[in-house]
């Protein structure tokens, strides 16, 4: 792709105008005006080390009435922009991918409010996952998501993305948890629709158009979001399964036995752990190689009933064949370590360099035969293997088994465009056959733009180009990404 010529490029003139609006230490700029500030490189690059842009510029406004201002400034003047929260996504939609600036909103990051009999919080976008988390954990209430990125992300990106994270499966998604939305249109309109209400059919539910919108119509700036109670029994089992039949087995024998205290049901296969033990070195909490791990979490108000519910779970599915070996965690330290073999496989992953992340729905029956297929693809292209040579390290499966999402990584020395040709648009082509998502929940952004056909039809990406004129019709908000 080639940068844009509408965009206007950025002069000291209106470096000027952001500087004397958002004050000092709110802006970070290279190479536009002598008084370069700190390192511009963290705003360019992503988490996977796979996408750069070339920002000037990054902006981080400190309040709504200055998000506001900077978008219709820029709005006027032709500047394009990238909202960015963590910068922890996954398809490289947080970056600019020429000269956009970057407005990050890492300076709001407040907590606005707690209603404690509702379980309605409303936060600044730029607030940490984590720390709403923590703050919330005090009131004995929980945030409805969780994710490997929790120490960074903000709930404005885990919005603007609709992430889905480790429990979707029983609190649901951010479409049903998200109670209003504060947002800022590119001309600097001010979108109030804060709203506290958990039912109001009052027409279109606009606040949708933003959760995982992915940054492309506005900035989000404040959400407000109903949480769960916090349950105080939280117990963990891990198992070893032999076949993928199996899984599918143990997921139903779950969903029976366990059902209002299921809290999470996550899939990883032996190639991914195997791939974190060599990194961490950690010793696996079972025994001997099995195909298939599970890791499923209860969460409910009575240890002991839970207690009792999982371990004749465990005791019937290993008379039953369906578990080959299992343990149960015994305090929160095992819990968090049992977690650590499934929330660290993206982190280990990337130890060795690139890698090439997919993360799908597929029906569940079929969910793991992408993985083998993808596997033998790159075997027999001679691309996998333990020398210098050998492009790819692994190709491994894990995921969210109870929301049918698929994680497919092919973990790489370096990112090479023999092992790229080989998966795209294969994976994308094997995804629609069977009628799955291309996207489960990291979004399109720029790594699966032009993708996006393999999942929607030509209708409804005719009317999101609507959508997208209407509310940006200069085109201003993230452009050269997905829509
Ligand atoms: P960023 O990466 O900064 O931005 C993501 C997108 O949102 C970009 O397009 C950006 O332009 C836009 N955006 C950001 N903030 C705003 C805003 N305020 N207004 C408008 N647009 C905005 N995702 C899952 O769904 N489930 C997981 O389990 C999961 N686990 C992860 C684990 C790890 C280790 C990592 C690194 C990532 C994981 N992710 C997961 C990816 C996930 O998308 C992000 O972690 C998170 O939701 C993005 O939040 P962020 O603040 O980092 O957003
Ligand atoms: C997870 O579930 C995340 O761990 C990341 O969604 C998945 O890195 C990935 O492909
Ligand atoms: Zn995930």
């Amino acid at each position: 792709i080639k940068r844009d010529p509408r965009y206007a490029q950025l002069t000291e003139e209106h470096v000027k105008f952001f500087t004397d609006l958002l004050g000092e230490g709110s802006a970070v700029i290279d190479g536009v005006t002598k008084d370069a500030t700190d390192d511009i490189e963290p705003f360019n690059g992503d988490w996977m080390r796979k996408y750069k842009g070339h920002t000037k510029l990054v902006l981080k406004p400190g309040s709504t009435e200055e998000v506001s201002k900077v978008l219709k400034y820029c709005n006027d003047h032709m500047l394009a922009v990238v909202p960015q929260g963590g910068n922890s996504g996954l398809v490289g939609g947080s970056v600019p991918v020429f000269d956009e600036i970057v407005i990050n909103m890492s300076r709001m990051n407040e907590i606005r409010s707690f209603d404690e009999v509702s379980g309605t919080l409303v936060v600044d976008a730029g607030c940490i996952l984590e720390v709403a988390d923590n703050y919330l954990k005090e009131k004995g209430y929980i945030f409805p998501l969780d994710l490997g990125a929790k120490g960074s992300c903000h709930i404005g990106g885990n919005v603007a993305t609709n992430a889905g994270g480790l429990r979707l499966l029983r609190y649901g998604s951010l479409h049903g948890n998200v109670l209003g939305i504060e947002a800022v249109l590119p001309d600097g309109t001010i979108v109030d629709d804060l709203s506290k209400l958990r039912k109001n059919n009052t027409g279109y539910d606009l606040k949708q158009l933003f959760i995982g919108g992915e940054g492309t119509i506005g900035i989000i700036t404040g959400v407000s979001i109903l949480c769960p109670q916090r349950s105080n029994a939280v117990n963990v089992a891990f198992l070893g399964l032999e076949s993928f039949e199996k899984v599918q087995q143990a997921f139903r024998e779950a969903k029976g036995q366990l059902s209002e205290i299921l809290s999470a049901f996550e899939l990883m296969d032996s190639y991914s752990q195997d791939l974190v033990h060599r990194v961490t070195k950690n010793k696996h909490p079972l025994e001997g190689e099995h195909p298939f791990y599970c890791l499923i979490e209860t969460s409910g108000s009575n240890s002991e009933h839970d207690n009792e519910k999982l371990e004749k779970f465990l005791e019937y599915v290993m008379e039953k064949g369906i578990v080959a070996d299992g343990v149960l965690a015994q305090d929160a330290t095992q819990i968090k370590s049992l977690w650590g073999w499934r929330e660290g496989i993206p982190e280990c992953l990337g130890h060795w360099g690139g890698v090439y992340k997919y993360d799908l729905s597929i029906p569940i029956s079929e969910l793991y035969s992408l993985v083998e297929d993808t596997r033998e693809k790159i075997t027999k292209a001679g691309l996998i293997g333990d020398g210098d040579k050998d492009p790819v390290v692994g190709v491994v499966g894990y995921g969210h088994m109870g929301d049918s999402n698929l994680h497919l990584n092919v973990a790489t020395r370096t990112f090479d465009k023999r092992v790229e040709k080989e998966l795209e648009p294969f994976v994308y082509e094997w995804v629609s056959k069977r009628n799955g998502s291309i996207s489960a929940e990291h979004g399109l952004g720029l790594a699966k733009k032009n993708y996006i056909g393999y999942s929607r039809s030509e209708t409804m990406i005719k009317l999101m180009k609507q959508i997208k004129n209407l509310y940006d019709p200069n085109g201003i908000m993230n452009p050269y990404k997905y829509i």
